[in-house]
Order: C-alpha cells, then structure tokens, then sequence
C-alpha cells in the first residue's frame, strides 16, 4: 500500500503537476487504508481460495489495442520498415511537410500488407525526433486498424525512446540498446525500459564497436543477456537479440561474410540464450543495389530462407514486398545464394553482371505505392482511385465529394459513374482486363456503400417511390458487386430496394416478395450453376401463381439462356438485364401503367423469336442405332502390348499433402480463363497486349498462394485406387480386386456414344 501511495504522489506530483507532495499524502493516508475498508475487505474474501496463477507457455508477449504473443512454435513475424524517415524517402517527405495524415497511410499500408508490429523511426538531422515521434504515435493511437499491432519505438536518440514509450498504449517494443557506451547507461536504460513494461531490441555493439564477426556477435549478445537478466530482472523471452545486418556485395572484400556471420550468430544464440529472440533489418543486406529492386528483393528473400532456418524469429522488413524464394528465377537466386552465404570470391562481380537483365520486371509493383496522385484534384483522385482500384482513400474522398454536392446521388452520378464509364471503356477497348475491373468495382462498391445512408436518410419523408424491387443472388453464389451497383441505381431512382443479399433461397425471396407486396423480383448470379436455380426460381413461381416481372442479371446470364431456359417456365414477364446502366430503364417501363403492357409483349416475343433462332441452330443428326455405333468402335491391337504394372496396385491415401507440392501443379490455364484472358500459360504473361494485366493477375495470385500457404488455409487429402481392370461384356468395364480376376469388385458402365 505503501509502495502504490507512493507511486501515486509521484504520479500526481510528476506528471499532473500537482504540488505539496505532504499533504497529498496525508489525503491518500485517510482515504485508503483505514481500518474499517480492511475489515470490510477482509469479511467479504476470507472465505474464498486465492487463485491460482495460471502458468503460460513462456512467450514474447506484446501488445497494440490487441494481445499478440509470438514463440518458438509460430511463424517469422514481420516489422513494417517504412515508417521510418530514414527507411522511406516518401514518409521523410510526408513528416517534413507535416502531412501527418498522410504518413497513417503509410502505417496503415504496412499493416495491411502483412506487418504484425510497425517500426517507427523519426531519426533525422533537420526534425525535431521527440516531437515528431509523439505526434506521430498519438495520431496512430487512434486508428484501430493500425494500433491494433505493437509498435516498435525505433531511434539512436534515448529521449526519442523514452518520449515514444510515453504514448504506447500496449506493450511495445524499443529498438535500441547496446553496449556500445558501456555497462553503467546500458542498465540505467534497461530499468527504465522494464519500468515501462517494454520489451528491447539490443543491438551486438559494445565498447569496441559493432560486432562483424559471428563469435564477437553471440559474445556480445551472451554478456547483454546475463546483464539482463541476471541484474536488471528481464524476462528473456522480452529480449531480442540484433546481430547486425549489414550490407554484403559491397565491393569490399571484408563485407563478403556479413549475410553468413549473421546466420551463423542466430543459431548460436538461439541454442545458448534461452528464450530470447533474433531480429534484424533486413532491408540493409542489400544496400549496395539501391534502385535495383527485384534483385533486392531477391537477396532478402534468400537471406531470410536461410536466417529464419537457423532461428531468426522475426524481421524488419518491408511488408508486402518480400519475394517468394521459390518464385525467385533459378539463375537470380543462384547468384544471390553465392553473395549471402558468401560461397564464391567472384559472387559480387557474378550478380551485378546479371543484375541489369532483372530490373524492370519491379517496376510495375512499384505503382501501387506511390502516392503521388494523392496530389492531383478530388475529381481526378477518383478517377485514378477507380481505374487503379485502389480503395484505401475512397471513402475519404467519397466523403469529401459528398461534402461539396447538393445531394449525395450527385457523387455517384458524377465523379463515381465517371470514373467507371473510364473503366468501361478501358475494358471495351480491350485496355483493361477483368481482374482490374473487379478491382474497380470492388472501389465503386466501397464508395457507394459510404454514400447509401445518406441517401436513404435524404429519401425519408421524401417523394413516394416509384416501386419496390425484391434482389437476391440465388442460392449458391455469392458475388454481389453488380447486384450491389444495380440497387444503388434503382434507389437513386426512387425505387424502393430489399437487397437479400447472396446465397439467398428460393423459398425466401418468393416469401419476401408475397410479404412486401414487391412490384418486380430481380435474380443475379455470377457462376454457371446460378442458372439453374434461377430456372428453379423461374417455375416456382409459376407454380405459386405470381404474375410479377422477374429480372435477369448478372455475369454468367445472357439473353440466349433468359429466352431459352427461364422464360418458358414462367409465364409473367421475364427480362434479361444486360448491365446495371439498363436496369433503371427496365424497371420504370415495368411499372409505369402506360408502358407496362407494351413493353411485357414485346419482350415475351422476343423471347420467343430468340428460342425459335436457337431450336434452328441446335437441330442435331439423327443418333446411330446402337448396334452400329459398336460396330464403328476402334479396334486396338492388344496382341503385341503389355500393360505397365503399377508401382502400388491398390488403394492409396495421401493424408497432409504438402500443399507447395500441389503449387508446382497448378495447371494455370482455367485461371486465367476464368479471368477472360485467353491464351497460353506461361506466353499469355510476356503477351505484348495483355501480358501486363496477365502477370498482374499472376502476381497477385501469388501473394494469396503464398498466404494460403504461410498461413495454412487448406489441408489436401486425396485417395486413389490403381486396379486390374478389363472390358468383358459390351460397353462395360470391370474392375478386379486382383491380378486373377475371380469376380468383379465392380462394373462400370460406359454406353457408346451414338451421335
Ligand atoms: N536493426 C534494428 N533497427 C533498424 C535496423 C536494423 N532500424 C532501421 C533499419 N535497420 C531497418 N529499416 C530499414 C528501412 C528501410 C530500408 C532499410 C532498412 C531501405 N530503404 C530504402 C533505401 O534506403 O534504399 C528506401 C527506399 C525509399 O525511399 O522508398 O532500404 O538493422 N534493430
């Protein structure tokens, strides 16, 4: 009690400025520990048992707004580099010009990208760090998508540190501390980093300087940790070691064993400092090819393969720019292996002699971080947000627009529609392929979905609607993007719309429709199987005697298949909406009582006329009788062949597979085609028309591979049988349990074809 008095006075005294530090004290004495709140507390716990402390696995355990913990068992964690103003010339460029809004993005962009802590460093000559590191930090402190991760208070400069810790609303991380200045400062700084209930990142410097070797760097990190935790009380799994990155390929021949002696450090750490942990930055290893990317990004990659093998626990990186080692070309990989684990005196001149030919292939990521269209006006940022589909400032934008409109429907029928009709004819001339415009649209969706209660708190008490429209993507299927649009536009139009939302059932729209006394149904589908339901839809709703309009829409309809399919199982009227621009159109003329027949006669015709087209084009010859089309059965010359013998007859189960084994054989041709590039893989991604939308596509499938693998969204298990088998009687096959052919575990059936 007398320890948290005192804390408190201090507390008050210190930092509220409260002065009289006796009579505080006396007022804290009073009001706290009398006898009688003892007595009280005594009668009301002295029969229950104390808990008991649970012991946790022992753990670095951190925390931003959330709790992370990271050990032995999880995977390499990733430190966001770029908010750093000596990492990132665009963040240095953002805090000089006090564009601190700005610089959240960058925070936010590295958490998105992957980064379960974020590293900030405000170490430059001309800013004021300490000031510069408050702001920042308070400013980060309520953005819960990026303070959601710990942070890591990143500067050489310890009033820099201790002004950082001051923010932290979570248990952080400082980075750093070291020898370097000798023991006396290094444990002053280390009580006051425990004080705050911080973990510490200790660099393997000491009094001679930084370490280059491996044995000076596990030397150094051995003395610390016995400081540590021998004199200060550190918990070791609060402890992470930094053996120093430093830049390999340099042309000096002493650089040539950095990248080993780090890797050989961690493992010696790692087996001797129990508990503690081994980061790095990791971006410095490849200093010496600035501006050449891709062979940057090679070289951390290999070098994190080979650190992470020997126990490096986490990194500072640049989140969303490491390269997969697999993906990595042979021969760039190669040489970077050569320069890491400095296995050939000529492994630098090697590399830049190949450096040049993998510079470009960079170049297009780049775009997406460069956010120099920030700048441009508000119309345009739109636009370029829309086309490039980027969606992180939509709805800031969105809002801003909103702000200077009349009406909010005037956002969407100006700058939002006109930044889609740039996507739409992008697309039309064949400039943009769908992957990006699905990007598009998933940025429109955003924006709408900003706009929606505005204008729905606008509509109350406004005009009578026009009509009310029942939506649904059918049962099965899940996009809705287009569906999403077509409502937005009907309730600009004063239509009243009840969106079901995706995988909706038949029974449930029907209900909803009868219920809300609706004027139209609309069905939207994307994948193949939609169809059916939607003939599905179609009959049940002949068969409960509706006589609504049913609208038609969505990627995978078309007017062939509405004519053919949908409309004969209904006899109320059937349009097929052929995009969201139609959709207003369609449904005032069904409502409109001058219109309204007219319009349902003509479509029902042409309906028909499209089914009478189709029944022409689809008459088939005649089918073979079934004897004939036996008799035109190949004949094979088996005399002279003897069937391979399996390895393993039998059945086999693969249990687990390894999923980077699949990778090897995705067979990426329907990818792409599900994606409407058509063309062959790998040609379509070096394709002079689509090849960069191709390898776009490409990259970004990687990325989410390469997630599903890290992360292990999948399992694989297969089974398969190889068995005797023989075709005995006619058509069909049968399959034996062994070579000598007794009965037949089964018979598969495979009546010839007779068109
Ligand atoms: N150990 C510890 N902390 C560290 C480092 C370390 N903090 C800083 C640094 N090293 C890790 N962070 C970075 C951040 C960026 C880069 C390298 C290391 C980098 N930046 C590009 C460059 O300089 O070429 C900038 C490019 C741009 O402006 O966009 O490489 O080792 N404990």
């Amino acid at each position: 009690v007398a320890e948290g008095k005192r804390f408190i006075a201090y507390y008050m005294v210190k930092q509220l400025k409260v002065k009289k530090e006796d009579q505080l004290l006396k007022t804290l004495q009073e009001g706290v520990s009398t006898k009688v709140h003892l007595q009280a507390i005594v009668d009301r716990v002295s029969s229950l048992k104390p808990r008991v402390i649970p012991s946790l696995p022992t753990k670095m355990r951190l925390s931003g707004l959330e709790p992370v913990s990271f050990g032995p068992d999880d995977l390499f964690v990733n430190v966001g580099e770029r908010t750093n103003v000596t990492g990132s010339a665009i963040f240095r460029r953002l805090i000089e010009a006090d564009d601190y809004n700005k610089a959240l993005a960058v925070a936010r962009q590295q958490v998105q990208n992957g980064a379960q802590i974020i590293d900030i460093n405000m170490d430059e000559g001309m800013l004021d760090s300490e000031a510069a590191m408050i702001r920042f930090c308070n400013l980060l402190a309520s953005e819960p998508d990026i303070a959601s991760v710990p942070f890591m208070i990143d500067s050489s400069k310890w009033n820099v540190i201790v002004a950082g810790l001051k923010c932290l609303q979570g248990k952080g991380i400082v980075n750093s501390i070291s020898l370097k200045e000798g023991e006396a400062p290094f444990l002053e700084q280390a009580r006051e980093i425990l004080r705050f209930g911080a973990a510490v990142v200790v660099m393997a410097f000491d009094e001679t300087g930084q370490a280059d070797t491996a044995q000076r760097k596990v030397e150094i990190c051995e003395r610390s940790y016995k400081l540590l935790t021998d004199e200060v009380g550190f918990a070791p799994e609060d402890i992470i070691f930094d053996p120093n990155i430093f830049a390999v390929a340099t042309g000096i021949e002493e650089h040539n064993g950095y990248g080993l002696s780090f890797i050989e450090a961690t493992r010696d750490i790692k087996n001797r400092l129990p508990h503690a942990m081994v980061s790095g930055g990791v971006s410095n290893v490849s200093f010496s090819f600035r501006g050449n990317n891709p062979v940057r990004e090679a070289m951390h990659s290999v070098f994190l393969y080979h650190a992470i093998k020997a126990g490096m626990d986490m990194g500072i990186v640049n989140a969303g720019q490491l390269a997969i080692y697999q993906d990595i070309p042979e021969k760039l990989r190669d040489a970077v292996e050569d320069v890491i684990l400095n296995r050939d005196p000529e492994a630098t001149e090697n590399l830049l002699a190949i450096a040049e030919e993998f510079k470009e292939s960079g170049a297009k990521k780049k775009a997406g971080n460069d956010l120099a269209w920030r700048e441009l006006p508000l119309k345009k940022r739109m636009e370029h947000a829309l086309v490039n589909g980027l969606d992180e400032f939509i709805v800031e934008d969105t809002e801003s627009a909103r702000l200077e409109a009349d009406r909010p429907i005037e956002v969407i029928e100006g700058p939002l529609m006109d930044g889609m009709n740039i996507v739409g004819d992008l697309f039309g001339d064949g400039k943009m392929f769908l992957p990006q415009v699905v990007k598009s649209a998933r940025v429109m969706k955003k924006a709408v979905a900003h706009l929606i209660p505005f204008i729905e708190s606008e509509k109350e008490g406004g005009m009578s609607s026009n009509g009310k429209v029942v939506m649904a993507t059918v049962k099965g299927d899940v996009h809705d993007i287009g569906k999403n649009i077509v409502g937005v536009v009907l309730q600009c139009n004063n239509f009243e719309v009840i969106d079901l939302g995706v995988m909706v059932t038949c029974e449930s729209i029907l209900d909803t429709a009868r219920r809300e006394n609706a004027d139209i149904i609309g069905l939207s589908g994307l994948i193949t199987p939609s169809l059916d339901e939607m003939v599905h839809v179609a009959s049940e709703m002949q068969r409960q005697a509706f006589e609504l309009p049913l609208l038609i829409g969505g990627a995978t309809t078309s007017p062939a298949h509405t004519s053919v399919k949908i409309d004969p199982q209904y006899s109320g009227p059937v349009v097929y909406v052929k995009d969201a621009s139609r959709a207003v159109g369609v449904a005032q003329k069904l409502v409109s009582e001058t219109e309204r027949q007219r319009f349902v006669t003509e479509v029902k015709a042409e309906c028909g006329r499209r089914r009478d087209l189709h029944a022409g084009k689809s008459k088939k010859a005649p089918h073979l009788v079934l004897g004939d089309a036996r008799g035109n059965c190949h004949a094979i010359e088996w005399t002279n062949y003897v069937p391979p013998v399996p390895r393993k007859l039998g059945v086999t189960v693969l249990k687990d597979y390894p999923l980077n084994k699949l990778v090897e054989r995705i067979d990426w041709m329907p990818f792409f085609n599900a994606w409407q590039f058509a063309g062959k893989f790998p040609a379509i991604l070096s394709d002079a028309k689509v090849g960069d939308a191709a390898s776009k596509l490409f990259d970004d499938a990687q990325d989410m591979l390469s997630r599903i693998l890290e992360q292990k969204w999948l399992g694989a298990n297969a089974v398969f049988g190889l068995f005797p088998a023989g075709r005995v009687v006619a058509d069909d096959v049968e399959i034996y349990a062994s070579e000598d052919r007794d009965t037949a575990l089964v018979t598969l059936n495979h009546l010839r074809q007779q068109k």
